[in-house]
């Protein structure tokens, strides 16, 4: 019945054919991601009725047959005609390409970008589509087959309660467009939906899966980014306890920071607009994040934590550790970039870095003692990075490392299986000796280390990275550092510091576990780091003899012998003093050895020290010993 269409009806259908025809163009790919895509084209403009104001509560159902239905609480599509078409204005919304957006007028129309090339482009890609409109108590049906072609014009088709308004759109997509499924994953459209309600405080959105078992979800945020930002520190430990929060609007931009350091070393900034993830940044990143380290810097000078002969903290330093979401609102956003996530409107960058400034500032000046935590955070930082530069300028200079004298000092092991072997660092030329005679040359090798060098180094980390002992520790290592690291290339999967319990001993584990926690935490995380334990006694009796950790272990171990037995009780050497046989005996024989598996909070409780005692301030090296002695007999290895 061709002749039945007019030229506009004729146009429409071609316009949906060759959406058809290239899908990729509209949506991207007819893969999973595609399919998944169909779904936010349409949930955005329920969305776009919450954000004017006129929808609380959003609801998504996957169907039994894998159709979707979206459905808002909002004043309803218009049911009215459309002049230009001559089409309803709900029919020209599905089949014209384009015609959405703009339509109705008024309102905040913040959508669009990657999503909101239409609800006719999702018509075109469906079996089936059917759409109800629940406005002053009557229901506004059209239905569509076959790629958008309607099966009847928009009618009443019954009524309904005056209170109830609101648009649901239910769709199919067509299998013959995307081949590859047309199975909805459940955590998929989940994660975006909960993405949603965290970038639009307050509204709510359900999801509800009648496949299978059935699975409900309800996300609603009334702290909105506040609560991501909680989310992403969940499993971090935040410096701060309350997240700080700035927001602001000028020329109908909004920007919306929510922010919270955490104890890692990694930043995570999520920025949008229009609730679209933009992943390649933009302007509105571009001015918070120079915000940001502009108001620390300032912040630090004027209160003299930052003299002025330091450097200035960089963007990094700034940025250690914080988890941050930036949510700006534009109502006409220009998205630029290889994936078109990039915000490219440049006005916002002052817009975005002077709302952030203003805000920002206030809370530092309000909160001197998170300022204060927050300034520390980037100065540590700052010395880390400092360190790390020159130590892998050290490491990846040519020449520098000097083999001959690397493969003098460090007795490897045959094996280069790096599960079984083990690299015991040794306090001490003496004990190193011992060391190397007594033990399994087959899996253990042993680096000597000299105290008394590390010992008089009374200077911050770089200082100590400067010294030729840790050199040789990171080529020994195999992981490389800082941009280079690789966990994967360490040559032994334990690391065994062996110093005496006495200050000495001490001195060096607190700079070892600053450095492995500084520039090898995933060494201490993946648990390869250990501390030998040397005994402090020896116990005698008949032909058993007893090695025990100290006074406490002797007496427990004396009362389990009878009265009558005759002992003989040791103090223990210095590993120095031991020989070869007997520090095997005590500390080397994996039979036999104590190891304590060092932990990220024990390299934390050094570093802690260690930054505290090595700051600025050059500590006298008598009180640095004394409060090392005092930290070593609470970090107990
Ligand atoms: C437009 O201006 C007049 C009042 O209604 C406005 C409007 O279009 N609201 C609207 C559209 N609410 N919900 C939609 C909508 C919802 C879904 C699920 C799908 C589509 C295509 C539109």
């Amino acid at each position: 019945m061709p002749n039945e269409y007019s030229d506009s009806d004729i146009q429409v259908l071609e316009g949906l054919e060759a959406v058809r025809k290239r899908p990729g163009m509209y949506i991207g790919t007819t893969s999973s991601k595609g399919l998944h895509h169909l779904v936010w084209e349409i949930v955005d403009n329920a969305v776009d009725e919450a954000l004017a104001g006129f929808c609380d509560d959003i609801e998504v159902v996957i169907h039994k047959d894998n159709s979707v239905s979206v459905r808002d609480d909002g004043r309803g599509m218009p049911v009215g005609m459309n002049a230009k078409t001559g089409l309803s204005t709900i029919e020209t919304i599905f089949t014209v390409l384009h015609a959405g957006g703009k339509f109705g007028g008024g309102g905040y129309k913040v959508s669009g970008g990657l999503h909101g090339v239409g609800a006719s482009v999702v018509n075109a890609l469906s079996s089936w589509l059917e759409v109800r409109v629940y406005r002053e108590g009557e229901v506004h049906y059209q239905r569509f087959e076959n790629g958008g072609h309607p099966t009847e014009p928009m009618h009443i088709i019954e009524e309904c309660s005056k209170d109830r308004t609101g648009t649901t759109v239910t769709f199919k997509a067509d299998p013959s467009i995307f081949k590859e499924t047309t199975e909805y994953d459940y955590e998929t459209l989940a994660n975006r939906l909960r993405e949603l309600a965290f970038l639009n405080k307050g509204l709510r959105i359900i999801l509800i899966d009648e496949r299978g078992d059935g699975k409900k979800d309800t996300f609603c945020y009334n702290g909105g980014i506040i609560e991501y930002v909680n989310l992403l520190n969940k499993n971090k430990t935040p410096l701060h306890e309350d997240i700080i929060y700035v927001e602001g609007c000028e020329n109908g931009i909004s920007i919306e920071v929510a922010m919270q350091y955490n104890d890692s070393y990694n930043s995570n900034i999520y920025s949008f607009t229009n609730n679209i993830n933009t992943y390649e940044g933009g302007t509105h990143e571009d001015g918070v994040k120079f915000a940001l380290t502009k108001i620390i810097n300032n912040y630090a000078r004027n209160n003299k934590m930052l003299k002025d002969n330091d450097e200035s903290l960089t963007g990094d330093d700034c940025r250690e550790g914080l988890a941050m979401i930036i949510s700006c609102k534009h109502p006409d956003p220009q998205f630029e970039g290889q994936t078109k996530t990039k915000l490219g409107n440049s006005e916002v960058r002052k817009i975005a870095s002077d709302i952030f400034s203003e805000g920002f500032e206030r809370f530092l000046m309000e909160n001197p003692s998170v300022a204060r935590l927050i300034i520390d955070k980037c100065m540590t930082a700052s010395r880390a990075r400092l360190a790390a530069k020159k130590a892998r300028e050290m490491t990846r200079r040519k020449g520098d490392l000097d083999v001959t004298n690397f493969f003098g000092k460090l007795a490897d092991c045959k094996s280069k299986d790096a599960t079984v072997s083990e690299l015991f660092l040794v306090e001490g030329d003496s004990a190193g000796g011992s060391a190397i005679k007594g033990r399994d040359s087959m899996t253990q090798a042993i680096l000597p280390l000299r105290g008394k060098i590390l010992n008089v180094e009374k200077a911050r980390l770089d200082r100590a990275l400067g010294n030729e002992e840790i050199r040789t520790i990171i080529t020994a290592f195999g992981t490389g550092i800082g941009e280079d690291f690789n966990l994967d290339k360490l040559r032994y999967h334990k690391i065994i510091i062996m110093t005496d319990a006495d200050v000495d001993g001490s001195h060096i584990r607190v700079l070892l576990l600053t450095l492995f926690y500084r520039f090898f935490k995933p060494i201490v995380e993946a648990g390869h780091v250990y501390a030998a334990q040397p005994p402090l006694f020896v116990i005698k009796h008949g032909k058993t003899i007893k090695y025990v950790l100290n006074e406490q272990e002797r007496d427990e171990y004396l009362a389990t012998l009878s009265p009558t037995t005759k002992y003989e009780i040791a103090r223990m050497k210095g590993l120095g003093e031991m020989d070869a046989e007997e520090l095997n005996e005590t500390t080397m024989d994996i039979n036999k050895r104590i190891l304590r598996q060092i932990t990220v909070e024990d390299a934390m409780a050094a570093d802690d020290i260690f930054s505290k005692l090595m700051g600025e301030e050059v500590e006298p090296r008598r009180e640095f010993i004394a409060s090392n002695a005092q930290f070593a007999e609470n970090l107990d290895i």
